[in-house]
């Protein structure tokens, strides 16, 4: 058992070697970084022109504080790709919104589009569901299906 034990950790203690090892482009300063990258889709049911869109990595689902957000305009496409660097691990909720309004922070309004990794027409999840871990990258694929937010009743 104790053997066994050891084996494990010189594995571990190997692999961190290679892990370090290329991990390179920082200084001699720099720690090696542990962070993802995570990569994605914000789909939407329709082109629109011009309007910013954001994708919102956070602990709850209310974008007035987030954990990383990433921008960027629309530019008349139905598939945007968007991508995080740096994401310290964790489980997240990740959602996308195009603001079609003015505002450009807080929650989405009507006729904004509105969408969560894992669901559809705009559903929150139960729970966090974007697994981000340390230390590698996340590949594209992380898709958002956008909808149109209704208006208030
Ligand atoms: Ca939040």
């Amino acid at each position: 058992m104790r053997r066994m034990s050891y084996g494990w950790i010189s594995v571990a203690m190997a692999l961190g070697v290679v892990f370090v090892g290329c991990g390179g482009g920082g200084s001699d300063r720099d720690p090696v970084p542990v962070n993802a990258n995570v990569l994605g889709t914000l789909m939407l049911p329709e082109a629109v022109d011009t309007p910013t869109y954001q994708v919102y990595i956070d602990d709850d689902t209310d974008p007035t504080t987030f954990v990383a957000r990433s921008e960027g305009i629309c530019a008349c496409n139905t598939a945007i790709d968007y991508f995080f660097n740096n994401v310290p691990p964790g489980t997240y909720y990740i959602y996308g919104i195009v603001r079609m309004n003015q505002h450009l922070d807080g929650p989405a309004q009507p006729n904004d589009f509105l969408g969560f990794y894992g669901t559809l027409d705009g559903q929150k999840p139960d729970a966090p569901n974007l697994v981000v871990p340390g230390g590698q990258e996340i590949a594209s694929g992380i898709e958002i299906r956008a909808t149109l937010v209704p208006p208030a009743p």
